[in-house]
Order: C-alpha cells, then sequence, then structure tokens
C-alpha cells in the first residue's frame, strides 16, 4: 500500500539527533516555519525507523492485542504526519500542524502501559525463551527511547509555537521559572530545587502509606549546602528520575527500620564533564541477582494493582520505572546506575553532562546491526554456568 511505501522511504533515513544547546539555540531564533519544515520530516523518519522494529518483534508478542493497538497508533500517527508532505508553511497549515501534533501526543498517552500490558499478555499466555525475552528487552529499551526523542520534539514544537502557552504568554505569567524556559528546557534548570521538589513529593506517599518518612540530607561536593546547581536541562526528565529513585529509596528505608528510619544522603558534584547526582539509602540494599533484574521490562511486569486499591499500594513497585529513568537520563548522553551493598543500602548515581553542546540525543537507528539483535541465534555458553544472549554475546556465530 502507499503507507507501506512511506514507510519504506523514510525508514531509510537516520534520525537527525539534536544537542540541547541546538533545542535551545532553535528556541530563541524561533521560527515556526524552519520548526515546521525540519518536523514533517523528522518525525515521520523517528516514527519509521522504530515502526520497521516493531515489526520485527517476536511474532507471539505482535499476536498480542495491545501491542497491536500500539501499532495502529503509530500507523495512524505516521500518515497524519505525512499528510504535512507537500503543504506550504502558510499560517493555516502551521496551526493545523500544531494542533495535529498536541492530537498526536494525546492519542500515544497510555503506549508505556499498553506496551506492559502487550508483555503480561504473551507471559501469561506463552513461555518466554530467554532469546525472545533479550529482542524484548532491546526492543522496548529502544522503542521507549523513540518515544521520549518524539515527544521531546513535539512538545519543544507545541510550547514555542502553539497557543495554549506561546513564549510571550509564559513570561507574562511567569510560568515556569520566571519564563526562562525555552519550551521545556530549563537553561538554569536548579538541580538542587528538583532535588528537593521530587524529595517532598515521595515523602508526601510515603507518610501516607508508612506514617513516617526518612529526612534528605543534601550535599555539594560532600558538605552540606543550599547552594543553588544551575543545568542546561529539561526539569521534567529530571523530576521523573529523582523522583523513582526516592520512592525506591523511601520504601527499602521504611521496610528495614522499625523506628528513626536513616535519612537519604543526596550529594550534588559538577565536574568537568558530569554533573553526579548520588542517592545514598541504608535501607538494608538488594543483591547483585536481583539488582540486574530490577532494569528487566519481563521481570518488572507485573499486573496494576486495581483502582480500588489504591490507598493501599505500596510506595513503589519497581514497574518501569527505573527501566525509563534510565532512559531518560541516557537520552541526553548520561546515565543512571545503581550500586547495592547488600546488608547494608543502595547508592543510585544519575551523570548528567555538565556542557548543554555535549547533550547530544541518544537516539535508536534501525539498520542491519539493529535488525539482527530480533533473530537470536541459540549458542553455545563461552562462560561456564551462564546461558549466552544477544547482550553478551550476539556478533559471535556458533562456528
Ligand atoms: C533499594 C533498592 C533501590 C532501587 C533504586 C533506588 C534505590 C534503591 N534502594 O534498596
Amino acid at each position: 500500500s502507499n503507507v507501506t511505501k512511506m514507510l519504506d522511504f523514510y525508514s531509510q533515513f537516520n534520525p537527525s539527533p539534536l544537542s540541547i544547546k541546538q533545542f535551545i539555540d532553535f528556541g530563541l531564533n524561533a521560527c515556526e516555519r524552519k520548526s515546521y519544515l525540519f518536523l514533517r520530516k523528522e518525525l515521520p523518519v523517528r516514527l519509521a525507523n522504530i515502526m520497521k522494529e516493531i515489526a520485527l518483534l517476536p511474532e507471539n508478542l505482535l499476536r498480542m492485542p495491545s501491542v497491536g493497538l500500539v501499532n495502529q497508533w503509530y500507523e495512524r500517527s505516521f500518515e497524519e504526519i505525512i499528510q504535512f508532505e507537500q503543504m506550504e508553511p502558510e499560517p493555516p497549515i502551521l496551526s493545523s500542524f500544531c494542533e495535529r501534533l498536541v492530537h498526536i501526543r494525546n492519542r500515544h498517552a497510555d503506549v508505556v502501559q499498553t506496551m506492559a500490558q502487550g508483555v503480561l499478555e504473551l507471559k501469561e499466555s506463552h513461555e518466554v525463551d530467554p532469546g525472545t525475552e533479550n529482542s524484548i528487552q532491546y526492543f522496548l529499551d529502544r522503542f521507549y527511547m523513540s518515544r521520549i526523542s518524539i515527544r521531546m520534539l513535539i512538545n519543544q514544537h507545541t510550547l514555542l509555537f502553539g497557543d495554549e502557552l506561546g513564549p510571550r504568554q509564559v513570561s507574562v505569567a511567569g510560568v515556569g521559572g520566571g519564563g526562562r524556559h525555552i519550551g521545556s528546557i530549563d537553561p538554569a534548570c536548579d538541580v538542587a530545587a528538583v532535588v528537593r521538589d521530587a524529595y517532598e513529593n515521595a515523602r508526601f506517599l510515603c507518610d501516607r502509606y508508612y506514617l513516617a518518612s526518612p529526612e534528605l540530607k543534601l550535599l555539594q561536593d560532600g558538605v552540606p549546602s543550599d547552594k543553588p546547581m544551575p543545568i542546561v536541562y529539561v526539569p521534567s526528565h529530571l523530576y521523573h528520575m529523582l523522583f523513582e529513585l526516592f520512592k525506591n529509596s523511601m520504601r527499602a528505608v521504611m521496610e528495614t527500620h522499625e523506628d528513626a528510619p536513616p535519612p537519604i544522603v543526596v550529594n550534588l558534584v559538577r565536574g568537568q564533564e558530569d554533573v553526579s547526582v548520588k542517592l545514598s539509602d541504608l535501607g538494608g540494599g538488594i543483591p547483585r541477582s536481583v539488582s540486574d533484574l530490577l532494569f528487566k521490562y519481563m521481570y518488572s511486569t507485573a499486573p496494576q494493582p486495581s483502582k480500588s486499591d489504591a490507598h493501599t499500594v505500596p510506595l513503589a513497585g519497581y514497574g518501569y520505572g527505573l527501566p525509563i529513568s534510565r532512559l531518560y537520563a541516557r537520552y541526553f548522553h548520561g546515565d543512571l546506575l545503581l550500586m547495592s551493598c547488600e546488608g547494608y543500602g543502595t547508592d543510585a548515581v544519575i551523570y548528567l553532562k555538565a556542557l548543554s553542546n555535549e547533550a547530544n540525543e541518544l537516539l535508536p537507528v534501525f539498520n542491519r546491526t539493529s535488525t539482527k539483535f530480533y533473530k537470536p541465534v541459540s549458542q553455545l555458553a563461552d562462560w561456564s554456568g551462564s546461558l549466552n544472549t544477544a547482550s553478551n554475546s550476539q556478533c559471535k556465530s556458533r562456528e
């Protein structure tokens, strides 16, 4: 069909990663026509690249109704954007493009939940072999990263040019840190303030569930500090990671300390390359066999607690929170690591690029190499007592 042809066409292009600095420069010289011309090509390219990978998913996962639904959303959104291919950037076209983007963003709001449902459907209907599990892990990391990047592009365009909250209105209303924001980017994002904000909100949930909560001890370079730590970043991404980590730490601390929960210590450090945010809890830690699993979608997929249990759900359920938080960190070439000492406590570190010109989008590219990961080959173990998987030996053939 025609859509298939267009998919083949757009998937031949590699996505163009932007740096935070480029997002900012673009926002400062805000030109809606230029943004429109860029996105009407870049969005179909990013959509087509990931849609090609959806098509390569293990057949028994592709057959799950939830995955089919997500696939349909992508097809519809792809079709809707390529409608603009031949349309000149005139004002009425520009505003209908904006409206279309908002519509598409809403359509994809529940993608994470729906894909998780699909994985659940698969687990309940099939025995999943390690090769398949590996392909799914590989895919979901790339799929959610693609989604983060597409939403970033849509958010920037609609925040800068949409009529919901244009740049002028923002500064007048004083929304979002006195109007210095450029779309979703804060050129002076105060890491310390986001830490306190995420802590307070996690603490609220913790207090409700455990009737107590650990204190926050905020340090910079290892000593107590009330100073801001500004960085050019997307505050909502940073908040998402920190809120997730605080929930996990608070749960661990509350589950291991009946009274006098020890504080969660957060140390902020700015280096030449990295801004590091280390959260240390004395929550008893986790064995290494578990810490590896915390980033695996297949292990983190459990049925959602019912809505009626809302007041009794635990603080953090190890859902997709950690793997997706790590994707947010990696999206601009940072990272998120866990280091635990079982019997003691856990350190979680968020690394962010200190320089906005080095904070480039990390985007999945569909090509021969990525295609290989969807054809797991059964291999012989080259270490005793271990199973070979795509992550440690994909490229080596058996002979
Ligand atoms: C724990 C387990 C965990 C996961 C993520 C972040 C912090 C913690 N603490 O005990």
